[in-house]
């Protein structure tokens, strides 16, 4: 279809405001999705995506397509051989979510430990009637924290850390000598940091490698006494192990942002255990922080669309110039 070039937007108003979607007037139209998504992307040059999955398929059905512009860090949606196979460029905004998303990872640690949601419910129920116990939780200093991935996140999750007073480890496939020696952090095996860890934190993006990795044997090997806490993606933890590893008691709790199908049907028995506490895939959602988001992806449209490289492109597309 001829005319200006066509910037599809399917993450809605809310994460690209429109005065971020008005400053690509120059370069061409944006578009944001409503009704039917796949006849909208036929003339789409360009796609701002949330978290659905972009396959041959979908590409197929965009033949004008250049650029895919992840709204987000994590593009294990998105097949990213099928769009170098059809040059089409992969965008994603890596870290200007970072510091949001470990700080949402700290707020679910302490949410958990300090029982914060059991709180607000006893506060505004059974306080006053004194008939139920007191909610209490547990002292984080003093405990062993895990994280297992020390990437940009992992990073600054572990930073935040070095204030609470808590012992720290990792497991990484990369060693990180700069951040073990300003945080005190050790680096330890898979199977270690499983066995020590009183908080394991996840922190590594969803591949082959890392599907399911927390699973019915890791569970085994965790301390009765632990919790999990994932902000990465839900896959990473096979969900129906982690829930009858809490109803058997065999770690403690869990915090979760990230599920494997999401959202989570309401119905999924995962939310019918106890010392679960669940947010929706939110640790990035924060006006600053989903501005920059949009900044970022509309910095990868105008750059494409104006024939350049874009300036946050995948890894995996490094050496590759469309
Ligand atoms: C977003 C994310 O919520 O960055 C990521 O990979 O998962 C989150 O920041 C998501 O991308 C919104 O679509």
């Amino acid at each position: 279809m001829a005319g200006r070039p066509r910037v599809l937007v399917s993450v809605g108003q809310l994460n690209f405001p429109a005065d971020v979607a008005a400053t690509l007037a120059d370069v061409g139209e944006v578009q944001y999705v409503a009704g039917d998504y796949a006849a909208q992307r036929v003339a789409a040059q360009a796609v701002v995506v949330g978290g659905e999955p972009v396959t041959e398929a979908y590409l197929a059905q965009a033949p004008q397509l250049k650029l895919v512009a992840r709204f987000g860090v994590g593009y294990d949606a998105v097949d990213v051989p099928a769009c170098t196979r059809r040059r089409v460029y992969v965008g994603h905004t890596p870290d200007i979510l970072s510091a949001a998303v470990a700080d949402l990872t700290w707020a679910l640690i302490l949410s958990w430990m300090r029982r914060i949601p059991a709180g607000d419910r006893f506060t505004r129920t059974e306080w006053g009637k004194r008939q139920t116990a007191f909610p209490f939780g547990w002292d984080l200093t003093g405990k062993m924290v895990g994280f297992l991935g020390l990437g940009r996140i992992g990073a600054e999750a572990a930073k935040r850390g070095a204030g609470f007073g808590v012992t720290m480890i990792y497991h990484d496939a990369i060693r990180r000598p700069d951040l073990e020696a300003t945080y005190g952090l050790e680096p330890v095996s898979l199977e270690e940091l499983l066995r020590r860890a009183d908080v394991l934190s996840v922190h590594v993006p969803l591949l082959p490698s890392t599907a399911k990795l927390l699973n019915r044997e890791a569970f085994h090997r965790m301390k009765p006494t632990a919790i999990v806490i994932n902000t990465s993606r839900g896959g990473v933890i096979d969900q129906a192990a982690l829930a009858e590893a809490l109803e058997e008691g065999r770690i403690a709790g869990a915090a979760l942002d990230v599920f494997e199908e999401e959202p989570i049907p309401l119905n999924d028995p995962l939310l019918q255990v106890r010392n679960l506490i669940v947010t929706p895939h939110c640790a990035s959602a924060t006006w600053e922080t989903r501005r920059q988001m949009a900044e970022r992806c509309a910095a990868n449209v105008r750059a494409c669309l104006e024939g350049r490289r874009p300036p946050f492109v995948v890894p995996e597309q490094r050496e590759e110039t469309f």
